[in-house]
């Protein structure tokens, strides 16, 4: 019998820069938004928040991203919540709401390169002009704005701007846009835009379009494009990519980042998402290059998806270039890939091989060509264009390899033997052989607690403009706001109309706190204000965010209409009560809200007096608290969530 060894299939491959270089490298980086994502991170201690940033950002310390892409929040729900607008109607203007700001000043912070990409998913009512679309010049407004803020308030200059995120686009409105930016002074480029290949049917027909759009941006591409595409000879990305768990999505990152470049010449390539800041039991849970969702602890893990973006972050750079095709650039033989680039000296090299199984990497929401790996042994051969190096530096990771800690392992210094080197490949590993040493980075993270309760907050103690702690909005967008009275600071939902939706919006602003595994008696209690007319109310057991109607749980809403009413439904839909009656509820008054859920029954509290009682129960619904409101302006104040006394 013969024993097949490893090396028994051994192919060589030429490594050169003699005739030319391949495209220029543009980066590989995560996506805050789209949405929410990073929506817990903000609540994180700083010396937690600083440690996460690092790992992300940090160049040589983890996974040291040269993209960082943010959703121009527009007060849209965007996937696992809803980011604040800087314009929430026509006559405001902030450029200090959300995360998305200081989560781009901190990147920066740490790496001075990185590039920034704006992209809108959806918009504040007010710019569609009376329409439910975005392609009117109070759109063009809207976005300049925040591309100027970026560039006034904290001195950032976006590099790349997109369009409207998976939705329809516009010629007049894109070529409106690049017209603004140039007559503007800005250099942001623009991408086109956001959503699948088909876009370049158009563009092929239409050069004057085309002429506006400088990056050709799909998502979730398999690692493939269209032909149509290909021919613009434009600059192509992977605008969107990955949608996988923290760890375990790390196969499917390791061959997109080198089979995106190999496949379809694709120069960047952007995760979604940056990170799985977002309460568990969101859409996407534990999606994100890492996880960091316990602000109250400070407790974040970090999983072989950031050591797999490492790969790549540590050891290139935008404005690299890749080889040619068939010169360190390549599928391998037996399955697998390797892709070389180098920097605009010439000087370094840096060479990525990749071995995995095509079934167990691929990407959610795509899947790429079949085909097979196994065992093979590959040889590289510099020539005399990379005569100078003699030894390159090897970082490894076997994805068959669970253990966290085993990932990007250094294994030492080869030198090489006549200009070559080889590596014996199984399936499921990944390689980085480059004139570049890399740094594991390693900080200790505190352990893991629940969420505490009970949890009290008279919210005056955050910064005006801010989200309250913990409260992750899901339709609507509230923000502390100084009452510049004995109340202090509130927090007041700031959309007085439906926006120009990304998905479903529920049908009532609401924003949830707490675990969703909750399923045991509980008391939540606030103060509300209805300042105009309208609808205020709490909840438990709410079990559902992101994109939809709403969510089923246990809800206790007054409406100011008729002089005051209030019922208990079974959804934040606020539809079919099951129990409702007449309260003296008006507009401009404070009155405290409190819904009591117990193993037997709910009751309703106005002001600490019983108003209405109901057979839902602790043991029948289970999820977060929350708290709701019309479209309308509504405070919250003294908010409260315990178990029952
Ligand atoms: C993307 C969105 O752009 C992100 O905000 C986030 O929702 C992400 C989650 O995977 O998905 O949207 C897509 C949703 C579905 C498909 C592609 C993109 N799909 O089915 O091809």
């Amino acid at each position: 019998t013969i024993v097949f060894s490893i090396s028994d299939a051994s192919f060589t491959y030429t490594v050169s820069k003699a005739t030319g270089l391949g495209r220029r490298f543009d980066g590989i980086g995560g996506l805050s938004g789209g949405g929410c994502v990073t929506r817990l991170l903000a609540d994180y201690k700083s010396k937690w928040y600083n440690q996460i940033m690092d790992y992300l950002f940090l160049p040589g310390f983890g996974a040291s991203l040269h993209i960082l892409k943010v959703e121009i929040g527009g007060d849209v729900q965007s996937t696992d919540g809803t980011e604040p607008s800087h314009m929430h109607t026509a006559d405001d203007e902030n450029y200090q709401r959300g995360y998305e700001w200081n989560t781009m000043v901190e990147a920066k912070r740490r790496n001075p390169n990185i590039t920034l990409y704006g992209l809108s998913w959806g918009f504040p009512g007010w710019v569609g002009e009376g329409k439910k679309l975005p392609w009117t010049n109070s759109t063009l407004r809207y976005t300049m704005n925040w591309l100027l803020g970026a560039k006034k308030y904290y001195n950032l200059d976006i590099d790349y701007i997109g369009i409207w995120n998976e939705c329809a686009w516009d010629k007049g409105y894109t070529l409106a846009l690049k017209a603004a930016i140039t007559a503007a002074g800005l250099k942001t480029k623009v991408v086109g835009h956001d959503s699948k290949w088909d876009v370049c049917t158009t563009l092929v027909k239409d050069p004057e379009w085309a002429a506006a759009v400088d990056v050709i941006g799909a998502h979730y591409v398999g690692s493939a494009i269209a032909e149509e595409c290909a021919a613009l000879n434009k600059v192509q990305w992977s605008s969107e990519d990955m949608s996988l768990d923290y760890d375990t999505g790390s196969l499917c990152w390791a061959r997109s980042l080198n089979q995106n470049y190999v496949r379809a010449n694709l120069t960047a390539t952007i995760a979604w998402d940056l990170i799985a800041s977002f309460y568990d039991g969101l859409p996407y849970s534990g999606v994100g290059i890492l996880r960091a969702n316990e602000p109250w602890s400070g407790h974040y893990r970090i999983g072989r998806l950031l050591w797999v973006s490492a790969h790549w972050g540590q050891f290139t750079k935008v404005g690299w270039s890749f080889l040619k095709h068939g010169s360190g650039v390549g599928l391998l033989d037996n399955g697998g890939s390797y892709v070389s680039l180098t920097d605009p000296t010439g000087e370094q090299l840096t060479i990525i091989v990749e071995t995995m199984d095509r079934n167990s990497s691929q990407c959610a929401h795509s899947s790429t060509v079949y085909y097979s790996t196994t065992n093979q042994t590959a040889t590289f051969q510099l020539d005399t264009s990379f005569g100078h190096i003699t030894q390159l530096y090897v970082f490894f990771t076997d994805l068959n390899i669970l253990d966290v800690d085993q990932a990007f392992t250094y294994k030492g210094i080869i030198t090489l033997d006549n200009g070559t080197f080889t590596l014996q490949l199984s399936v499921g590993v990944l390689y980085t052989v480059s004139t570049i040493n890399g740094t594991k980075g390693a900080y200790d993270a505190p352990p893991s607690q629940p969420f505490p309760l009970p949890y009290a907050d008279n919210f005056d103690d955050h910064q005006v403009y801010s989200e309250a702690p913990y409260f992750s909005d899901q339709t609507g967008s509230w923000e502390i706001i100084d009452t510049a009275s004995t109340r202090g600071k509130t927090m007041r939902q700031m959309v007085p109309e439906r926006p120009i939706s990304w998905c479903d919006d529920a049908d009532y602003p609401y924003s949830i706190i707490g675990n969703y595994t909750w399923k045991q008696p509980l008391n939540i209690s606030v103060d509300v204000l209805i300042e105009k007319n309208g609808i205020a109310f709490v909840a438990l057991g709410v079990s559902e965010g992101g994109c939809g109607n709403g969510s089923s749980g246990i809800v206790f809403s007054v409406n100011t209409t008729n002089n005051g009413s209030w019922q208990i439904t079974n959804s934040t839909q606020l539809t079919n009560p099951v129990t409702s009656g007449i309260v003296s509820i008006v507009a401009g008054t404070w009155y405290k809200l409190t819904l009591v859920v117990l193993q037997d029954y709910s009751v309703g509290y106005v002001n600490g007096n019983p108003v209405g009682r109901c057979e839902l129960t602790a043991s029948s619904y289970s999820g977060w608290g929350a708290i709701g409101s019309s479209w309308d302006y509504v405070q919250f104040d003294n908010f409260c969530l315990q178990s029952p006394i």
